[in-house]
């Protein structure tokens, strides 16, 4: 009897999703629905947050004011968006907390992308054109996410995603159009963020687990090498217009399919950052266990001060 109702609620679920109607907290879902979202929700949280690293590392080095003063409105809305997605996992029913300590044993996953250090002034501003710039390719269809919360959240998030890529343009141009050194410095960030920004969309539809079930359930509305593919596609454009060079000897114009061809990723890299042995894995954890420490006092002393509150109140 009971598997006859979850049946029919698996049904009706599935007629709300290809109905476009969306999926609102109190609303029924099946249990695999929910565990997806949490997974993926919370992975991006974590994403948002170990991505305010590398980028917070050249605040206090950015060239000039201005500089300084936008990056740090940048890493300020990186801190944000992770804050609305933390909230969109809890309306799930996940537990901050746990989700946040599972970050910092190392179990739950975050973009690889962000286990690549930051070593120029020129990766502020390949990350801004390249990693944003991915994001938003990743992030736009998200925004019609069959989950509200989460799909709602997207809007805004994307809004200050297409800012920071912009920003990250400008710095690009500025360098690409400066002395030999500027230029060559631009080049080498380009260089050493192509790759890793080509595997920021996940492994190759082949090898990935959870597509095909989160395209039917409307998660995901496109596949990671949809995506990859229009990333490059308006990518490389954009490194000519810079008069850059693309670090991908593969990469030609295909008449007949209407799209760049590219060369092949390097999925044993991906595979070996994604499993903890990137280059700064160690680092970004330990940093943000580091934070998590150094903030405990806050954390009391904003627990003390309401609980005092509360305590005068019902007094
Ligand atoms: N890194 O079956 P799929 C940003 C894992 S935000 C690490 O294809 P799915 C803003 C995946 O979790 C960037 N792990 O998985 C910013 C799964 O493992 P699991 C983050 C990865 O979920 C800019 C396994 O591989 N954006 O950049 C990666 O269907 C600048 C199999 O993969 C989001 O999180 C990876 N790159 O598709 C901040 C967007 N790719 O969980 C600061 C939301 C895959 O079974 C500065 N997420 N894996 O153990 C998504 O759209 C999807 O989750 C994908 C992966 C497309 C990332």
């Amino acid at each position: 009897m009971m598997e006859i109702d979850n049946k029919e609620l698996e049904n009706k679920f599935q007629q709300k999703i290809d109905r476009d109607i969306k999926i609102e907290p109190n609303d029924w879902m099946p249990d695999a629905y929910r565990t997806t979202l949490i997974r993926q929700i919370s992975q991006h949280a974590h994403s948002e947050v170990v991505g305010m690293l590398p980028e917070g590392n050249w605040i206090t080095r950015a060239p000039n004011l201005r500089r300084k003063a936008v990056l740090l409105a940048k890493v300020q809305d990186e801190a944000g968006h992770g804050l609305y997605l933390y909230s969109a996992a809890e309306t799930l029913g996940a537990d901050r907390e746990q989700t946040i300590d599972d970050l910092h044993s190392g179990k739950a996953k975050y973009s690889s992308i962000f286990n690549y250090p930051t070593l120029t002034w020129a990766d502020m501003g390949a990350v801004g054109w390249l990693v944003d710039g991915a994001a938003i390719m990743n992030q736009v269809p998200l925004c019609r996410c069959s989950y509200g919360p989460y799909a709602r959240a997207m809007i805004r998030v994307c809004k200050e995603e297409s800012f920071h890529q912009r920003q990250g343009f400008e710095i690009m141009t500025k360098l690409a159009g400066g002395a030999i050194e500027q230029k060559e410095m631009a080049q080498d960030a380009l260089n050493r963020f192509w790759w890793p920004a080509l595997m920021m969309f996940g492994p190759s539809d082949a090898d990935s687990s959870h597509t095909e079930q989160s395209m039917k359930w409307k998660i995901k509305r496109h596949t990671n090498d949809e995506l990859r593919q229009m990333f490059v596609d308006v990518t490389v454009p954009q490194i000519e217009t810079l008069g850059l060079t693309v670090p991908d000897p593969d990469v030609k114009w295909n008449e007949v399919k209407g799209r760049y061809d590219y060369g092949p990723i390097d999925w044993d890299e991906f595979w070996q950052v994604v499993g903890g042995n990137g280059p700064c894995n160690k680092e970004r954890v330990d940093a943000r266990r580091k934070a998590k420490e150094d903030g405990k006092w806050v954390v009391e002393a904003a627990m003390a001060f309401t609980n005092k509150r509360n305590s005068k109140k019902s007094a």
